[in-house]
């Protein structure tokens, strides 16, 4: 008796998805790797950090499709690409490889909707929540260093956004949990 219950497209793309998101941890290892190799330590940690939250994503796809009764295929995973040349070059790219993430997940979500698959539109709407905190801190991460001077940014500029982000959270408060009293 066949118990799957996710369709051969769907199953695919959340699939394609599975691997991106471990595509994703690895250029955030990356990433992480060359800053500390530029002594930009409080950088690296926010990386390093940010690549479990990558892998946790990678585990969610992976147990999806799993629960829904079909088997996930574990491929290569995509070289990072070239390391970044400076710190705003580092975040311009966090900043564009998210927000096409974001596109990704929209499109399986489209998918689901076509498909009346209201199960997996279901389970989809958490990574649409993640998206708008991840871009929303790649968002602010490129911000403090665009104020630095961006790609122009001197050595002291530098300095200060490599110890405040060592000590920042590698997620973002949403417009949704604001109030009155904590703006
Ligand atoms: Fe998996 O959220 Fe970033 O990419």
């Amino acid at each position: 008796m066949d118990t799957n219950r996710l369709s051969p497209t769907l199953a695919k793309a959340l699939n394609d998805q599975m691997t991106a998101e471990a595509h994703n941890a690895q250029i955030y290892l990356a990433y992480g790797a060359w800053a500390d190799d530029q002594g930009y330590s409080g950088i690296s940690n926010l990386l390093f950090r940010h690549q479990n939250e990558e892998r946790t994503h990678m585990m969610k796809f992976l147990e999806y499709i799993l629960k829904r009764g079909a088997k996930p295929v574990i491929t290569e995973i995509a070289s990072p690409g070239e390391d970044p040349v400076n710190v705003n070059d580092c975040f311009e790219k966090v900043y564009t490889y998210e927000v096409k993430n974001t596109e990704s997940i929209y499109n399986i979500v489209n998918m689901a909707l076509a498909e009346k698959d209201w199960i997996t539109w279901n389970f989809l709407q958490w990574f649409i929540k993640e998206q708008t905190e991840e871009e929303t801190l790649a968002m602010d991460l490129l911000s403090k260093v665009k104020i630095a001077g961006g790609a122009n940014a001197n050595a002291d500029a530098l300095y200060l956004v490599n110890r405040d982000m060592g000590k920042m959270q590698d997620s973002a408060t949403l417009a949704q949990e604001v109030s009155v009293e904590n703006p």
